[in-house]
């Protein structure tokens, strides 16, 4: 069985995966903020902006999948610890250790500024839609650099939103189920000869923006369609921010700030403290 380590694994989109893959791989689970593992899981406490950390977290496993650092748009500083230098530490920390396959999260942020009346594939140039996104877009670059300068191995999911259900009409073009993504995150994982790929980390949504024929060619086969809830979720639909209903990105084209749509109710009111995917 493959060790795998999640960092970011108290945010909503690690404790989905933590869960939905519990027993497939031994997990080694990792955040700044403590957290109690479930059984057969190991923790290990972490600040992903120190490199001595990200050091000691990604030696001795197979595969990482970096979700650790900000899910949201926040201010620059937070971003820049968070985003930029923490996936430069895990990215070249996994290099030193000799852990060749990386999973990473990126976001559909990296590509919020394409218009909704527009259908993207995974080999269109970034149009990120906020400092977030930037820092998104740096992480994708930066796997391409260890790939094509150090031969490792990276599988990037630009990812829309992980949620049980859909929450609105922009979610139900980029939804994307807790087994789905799990199911996409385990192709990054285990399927042998990825050097460098791009997938969208949706369900099989009929009303998607993107083109994933990358993903599906990967093996992938959602099982869930956001469209199953399209009739309740247009029913409580309030009308949007222009330039928020314009773009794929939504509100991210729009504000400096945005709250966390899966954290409990009290943390989503402020984006400025630490987030995690
Ligand atoms: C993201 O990238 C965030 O991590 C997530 O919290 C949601 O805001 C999502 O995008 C979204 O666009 O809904």
């Amino acid at each position: 069985m493959k060790t795998v380590l999640i960092t970011g694994a108290t945010g909503d989109v690690g404790t989905h995966l933590a869960r939905e893959l519990a027993g497939k791989y031994k997990l080694r689970l990792s955040d700044k903020r403590p957290m109690k593992p479930a059984k057969g899981q190991a923790f290990i406490k972490a600040d992903v902006s120190k490199m001595s950390d990200a050091l000691k977290i990604t030696k001795g496993v197979d595969a990482i999948v970096h979700l650790g650092g900000y899910s949201v748009e926040g201010p620059w500083e937070g971003i820049l610890q968070a985003n930029i230098i923490g996936c430069y530490n895990i990215f070249e920390a996994a290099r030193r250790n000799g852990v060749k396959r990386v999973v990473f999260p990126t976001s559909n942020h990296a590509v919020g500024f394409y218009r909704r009346d527009e259908t993207i594939d995974h080999r269109v140039m970034p149009r990120p839609d906020s400092r977030y996104g930037v820092s998104k877009v740096f992480g994708e670059a930066l796997g391409r650099l260890y790939v094509d300068k150090y031969g490792m191995e990276m599988f990037m999911i630009r990812i829309g939103n992980v949620n049980p259900k859909p929450i609105d009409k922009r979610r139900l073009s980029i939804w994307i189920s807790p087994r789905d993504i799990a199911q996409l995150v385990s192709i990054g994982i285990d399927r042998p000869g990825i050097q460098f790929e791009i997938v969208y980390g949706i369900s099989r949504n009929k009303r998607a923006w993107y083109d994933n024929s990358n993903a599906y060619r990967l093996g992938y086969q959602p099982l869930d369609d956001a469209e199953t809830y399209a009739e309740e979720v247009m029913r409580n639909e309030k009308p949007g921010d222009p330039i928020a209903e314009r773009y794929q990105g939504g509100i991210f084209c729009a504000v400096e700030e945005v709250p966390n749509p899966a954290a409990p109710a009290k943390k989503a009111k402020s984006a400025t403290k630490g987030k995690k995917k």
